[in-house]
């Protein structure tokens, strides 16, 4: 046996994984259901390292140096059974099978203890970047056993990208921690693409710009705090003009998001853990009421829900653009807190002891939110690991209260221009939710003690209360103190 790792799944990623394992001097045993797939693989980039081109599974285990690591890189979820099925019979105690496709953490967790009551290690790896990210260096979240991390990691943090000389790859923790850590990135994606489409609509409709313009101002705001991928990516998108049209692509493409379902999973999780990811959660619906066609056409061609008539003054439309950019920042810093609280919730409810300033350093590159923006992230909790929120770092804190005047100053705009900017008022009114003394939840609980009985605490004393609201309306301590 010879390989130093095997990969099972020759599509885009797993090929480019491959080539991107063997050019850093590892020796690749491949495998994939349709054998076609090894032959071109090694006819076409054979010259970039070493491969081993196996016959079948029993032939690619045995290529393999133990303990064997093998990545199956196949179609998520039954294929991902099947393609694991197919290597058992071949493996032995401390092998370990690492699944780098997009599987959502709770079969991450059926596996890895499948796998871990034959002896075997199951490492659920989010790996980020897509196809050129596979190639050139993702972001890599491996999650599972620590001892399995021993053997894996330096190979895997050999081929993740490096930022400032420290790989984008790190142990997250056990069982399904890397996907969903995965999954949360996924999500924050979501909601950091969302609040880039509203700034680009607001400022289209209140200004009146073309997406040439816009382009530019997007160019420029890469220059600043939002220095990004994604901002950098949108200039890119905006100043692409359709071959065939002559008109900007932006103006040709059908305006209707789709989705793979990760964003999804996300909001489902949150839901679960009670984790409000409303940044998360508004863009999920709006890819949703995006899609929603035919609804929305028998909408446009009713003509009656009228809008409002209302544009902005020139004073307002002076600054406009800068107080877009603060709303977009503070906005975005709201999303990425509530991420980051959910790593956090999920890391506490399944006890996987995840490093949240250490997600913020395996995203600064290869990944979709990579961002100037993470350096912060990390900093912030290289000072302090038990933040309560983001938002209550000295850093972050600072630039929201900067941001503050301006972003309410655009969901004004947004609500008198009858422009949906779902993601930067909702993250608004997380932000006063979340520094008010009182909320009017208070209410509820009355409510909800008056029609199902439901109780309440009080401020001023311990317990548990009910009003008895159809006898005497006095009130009664309920929990095991009273009487
Ligand atoms: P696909 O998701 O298109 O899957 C194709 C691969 O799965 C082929 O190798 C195929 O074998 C294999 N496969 C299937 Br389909 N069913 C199988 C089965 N029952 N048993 C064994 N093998 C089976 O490939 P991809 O786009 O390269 O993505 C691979 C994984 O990486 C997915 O989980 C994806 O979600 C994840 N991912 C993708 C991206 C991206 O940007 N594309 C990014 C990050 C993660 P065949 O050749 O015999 O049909």
């Amino acid at each position: 046996a010879r390989a130093d790792i095997g990969v099972v799944g020759l599509a885009v990623m797993g090929r480019n994984l491959a080539r991107n394992l063997a050019r850093h001097g590892h020796v690749v045993a491949l495998h994939n259901r349709t054998r076609a797939r090894v032959g071109e693989l090694v006819e076409r980039y054979g010259d970039e390292g070493e491969f081993v081109a196996a016959e079948d599974a029993a032939s690619f285990v045995a290529a393999l140096k133990r303990p064997r690591r093998v990545v199956v890189m196949v179609k998520a979820g039954t294929g991902t059974d099947a393609a694991i099925e197919e290597l058992l019979p071949h493996l032995e105690e401390g092998d370990i099978v690492v699944d780098g496709g997009n599987a959502h953490f709770e079969d991450t967790r059926r596996r890895e203890r499948d796998l871990r009551e034959r002896g075997l290690h199951f490492v659920g790896t989010g790996v980020s970047g897509g196809e050129e990210g596979a190639l050139l260096g993702p972001s890599i979240m491996p999650g599972g056993s620590r001892e399995s991390y021993d053997a894996l990691g330096p190979i895997l943090e050999s081929i993740a990208v490096d930022v400032d000389g420290t790989p984008c790859c790190t142990y997250v923790g056990p069982d399904g921690a890397g996907h969903f850590v995965k999954m949360v990135h996924n999500g924050i994606e979501y909601a950091d693409m969302q609040l880039i489409g509203e700034a680009y609509d607001l400022l289209r409709q209140g200004l009146g710009m073309e997406p040439s313009d816009l382009a530019k101002v997007f160019a420029e705001w890469n220059e600043g705090d939002l220095e990004s991928f994604l901002i950098e990516t949108t200039a890119t998108v905006l100043a692409k003009v359709d071959a065939a049209t002559g008109s900007p692509l932006v103006d040709v493409v059908v305006d209707q998001a789709e989705q793979k379902g990760t964003g999804r999973w996300t909001v489902q999780t949150a839901l679960e853990l009670g984790v409000p990811v409303t940044g998360i959660a508004e863009a999920v619906f709006a890819r949703s009421l995006s899609g929603a066609a035919d609804q929305r056409r028998a909408v446009r061609d009713a003509g009656s829900l009228p809008g409002p008539s209302g544009s902005l003054s020139p004073q307002e439309a002076e600054g406009f653009v800068d107080d877009v950019r603060s709303a977009l920042y503070a906005s975005k810093v709201v999303a990425y807190a509530q991420g980051f609280d959910m790593i956090a919730a999920g890391s506490e409810h399944y006890g996987w002891g995840i490093d949240k300033g250490a997600m913020a350093t395996i995203w600064r590159g290869g990944c979709i939110i990579r961002a100037r923006f993470l350096d912060r992230i990390r900093e912030a909790y290289d000072r302090d690991p038990h933040l309560a929120s983001l938002l209550l770092d000295d850093y972050f804190a600072g630039a929201v209260a900067d941001a503050q005047d301006a972003w309410r100053r655009v969901v004004v705009a947004a609500v008198r221009l009858g422009v949906p900017a779902p993601g930067f008022s909702s993250a608004l009114a997380y932000y006063d939710a979340l520094r008010r003394d009182r909320l009017p939840a208070a209410l509820l609980q009355g409510l909800r003690d008056f029609f199902g009985a439901h109780t309440y605490a009080r401020v001023d004393r311990e317990g548990i209360y009910h009003v008895l609201w159809s006898e005497d309306g006095s009130e009664v301590r309920q929990d095991a103190e009273a009487g």
